[in-house]
């Protein structure tokens, strides 16, 4: 990875500067990711030279931001191997995405006493959604259980699990402790009791490579911040059948055929799902982040991911009183711990005193941090940019904090 990485870093203006007179070490990567240079231009570029309204105009710049966003939802269509373009709704992100779903084919097909199957690694945005949406259908909702500290998915039981089960809808890798879900496995599962399929692709869209088709799920999303893209625009990928038989998102501009005083005709999916003036120029960035992570290629990030999370785990390892948590082979590129006697937030303060960001809190998962009995972890998540000797820098800095704290 040495070889991909020299220079790379060179493409984050972020990435180079001070905080508190010490070099940024950025670890906050499951929240959100920088910004390489190239996004950076694209939009820039974008808003410079082809700047107007898309599918409206017969004008030159009209057809070219029409092109540029058309050309975004086949970048993405390819990014995820989708058999189609007509298979990608634009969003705001991964929560509006599921938002999306909950809110069209969840009204539209749940039923009072109908299982709604996630697991205890869900965060919130794969989760409140159905709970709305189970208070409004009388549809239930049901737990796959994650094992211990190691948070790995207790698979024990599918039979048990699956029975009654109309939706699945699972995150691919968890934010809080990292675990990867084996989601090809549960989406046949799935599939064998005709259920239908979800994948929360946020954390995992940007650090491995993802194809829908071999996955076999119905719905998967994810957000272009988290992989260098800019905040503000994500993807649905949605089994074109079934996008035919959902009713739309929301109603305005862009998603009608044809409009009389007393209703509508709509147009075509996704178009359908894509009210009003999109993110024209969030779809522009989301390409160039796709190109650049493809460029980088997306096994050799995930073997990087592992191989700084393995070492992080190590020298944390090092620590007395820690308690660290995770999966122990194969996992995300992040790693969630916690001190015996010391706080979260006093942590994390001083390690933002020394240039260090890490995050701490219940990362959205409030209901797996109840069951693991914290209330808070500290966490500290990679990307392809970050280094052992950033890794080497954080354990310094924790061990100047812990001798300061103890
Ligand atoms: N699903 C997972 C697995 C996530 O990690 C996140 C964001 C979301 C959904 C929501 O994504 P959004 O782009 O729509 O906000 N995760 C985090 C995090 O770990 N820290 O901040 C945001």
């Amino acid at each position: 990875m040495s070889g991909i990485l020299s220079g790379i870093r060179d493409d984050f203006p972020a990435l180079a500067q001070k905080i508190n007179g010490h070099p940024l070490v950025y670890f906050d990567n499951a929240a959100t990711a920088q910004k390489p240079r190239p996004v950076l231009e694209a939009i820039q570029r974008y808003y410079e030279h082809d700047n107007a309204n898309v599918h409206r105009g017969i004008h030159e710049l009209s057809n070219r931001a029409t092109a540029a966003y058309e050309g975004a939802r086949e970048r993405v269509a390819q990014f995820i191997n989708a058999p189609s373009t007509k298979d990608i709704i634009f969003t705001r992100g991964t929560t509006e995405a599921i938002n999306l779903v909950a809110a069209t084919w969840g009204v539209a097909n749940l039923q009072e006493g109908d299982v709604i199957l996630l697991t205890e690694l869900e965060h919130h945005s794969n989760l409140v959604p159905w709970q709305l949406l189970a208070q409004r259908t009388g549809a239930v909702l049901r737990f796959i259980p994650v094992t211990g500290d190691e948070g790995t998915l207790d698979l024990s039981d599918l039979d048990a699990l699956f029975r009654d089960v109309k939706l699945l809808s699972i995150t691919h890798i968890s934010n809080a402790l990292g675990t990867i879900n084996p989601v090809a496995e549960l989406c046949a599962k799935a599939r064998a009791v005709d259920a239908v399929t979800l994948v929360d692709a946020a954390q995992s869209a940007g650090h491995l490579p993802l194809d829908v088709q071999a996955i076999g799920c119905d719905f998967l999303s994810f957000s272009g911040h988290k992989l260098c893209g800019p905040t503000g625009i994500g993807a649905l990928y949605a089994r074109a059948a079934l996008q035919e038989a959902m009713p739309p998102y929301q109603g305005g501009g862009e998603m009608i055929a044809k409009v009389a005083f007393q209703s509508s005709e709509f147009h075509v999916p996704p178009h359908k799902f894509e009210a009003g003036t999109p993110n024209i120029a969030g779809a522009v960035g989301l390409h160039a982040a796709l190109d650049y992570l493809d460029d980088i290629g997306r096994e050799n990030i995930h073997a990087h991911d592992t191989e700084l999370a393995s070492y992080a785990k190590d020298r944390l390892a090092e620590f007395d009183g820690i308690r660290i948590f995770g999966p122990a082979g194969d996992r995300g590129g992040l790693v969630s711990f916690v001190f015996e006697n010391v706080h979260a937030l006093d942590l994390a303060t001083m390690a933002d005193q020394q240039g260090v960001a890490i995050r701490i809190g219940h990362h959205c998962t409030q209901p797996l941090h109840d069951k693991l009995g914290v209330p808070a972890t500290a966490r500290a998540s990679f990307y392809f940019y970050n280094t052992r000797a950033e890794v080497d820098r954080f354990i310094e800095v924790l061990q100047k904090v812990m001798k300061l704290l103890s």
